[in-house]
């Protein structure tokens, strides 16, 4: 290739260069997505003895049975809210408690039972539906079956707990005088 083809070449390339960026003018357009915000939701449980006052907190007393005697019942629906606005897909359960177990009176009968193997769960109704892996169950059978789903409680949302607590008439002198208190915890779950 001699010099002078070679030159042509390089004006020739200048040119297009030249030419090309005089061309290019393309429509453009931009927009923007603003506003994308991000907030966490709420899962908040609320107790009450009362149904629909949208409780958010714990509550107290709900079955409560002085003087009981072999044969008394005591039947009360504790209120379950999910005052959050996620729905939980648990609702978990489990009784504790502490029995305070004293000794029979000399001055009346004998007896050997013990209160916490006399108290059973005749009744349990979750939202209207039986629990059945529960009926049935003594208090101390509860504290040991742990905890116990229930299920789903969607946001804003409020289920009955009915227990029918029931003093088994096989309860005999061993359970006079003698107490406990149950703590029913319940725990909602995303
Ligand atoms: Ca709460
Ligand atoms: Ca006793």
């Amino acid at each position: 290739m001699n010099t002078k083809i070679i030159v042509s070449l390089v004006v020739m390339a200048a040119v297009a260069a030249v030419a090309g960026g005089a061309t290019v003018a393309y429509f453009t357009d931009t927009e923007s997505s603003t506003v994308n915000t991000f907030a966490a939701g709420t899962l908040n449980l609320g107790l009450d003895n009362a149904p629909g006052v949208n409780p958010t907190g714990s509550e107290t007393a709900t079955w409560v049975a002085n003087t009981w005697a072999p044969g008394g019942t005591k039947d009360a629906t504790l209120y379950v809210n999910n005052a959050g606005t996620l729905g939980a897909s648990t609702t978990k359960i489990s009784f504790d408690y502490v029995l305070t177990d004293v000794a029979t009176p000399a001055s009346v009968d004998a007896g050997t039972t013990v209160l916490d193997n006399m108290i059973k769960a005749t009744v349990v109704k979750w939202n209207g539906v039986d629990v059945a892996s529960l009926e049935g169950k003594t208090l101390a059978q509860l504290k040991a079956a742990g905890i116990t789903d229930l299920g789903a409680l969607a946001a804003n949302t409020e289920h009955g707990l009915q227990i029918t607590w029931t003093l088994d008439t096989a309860a005999d002198n061993g359970i006079q005088g003698d107490s406990v208190d149950v703590t029913l915890n319940v725990a909602l779950g995303q």
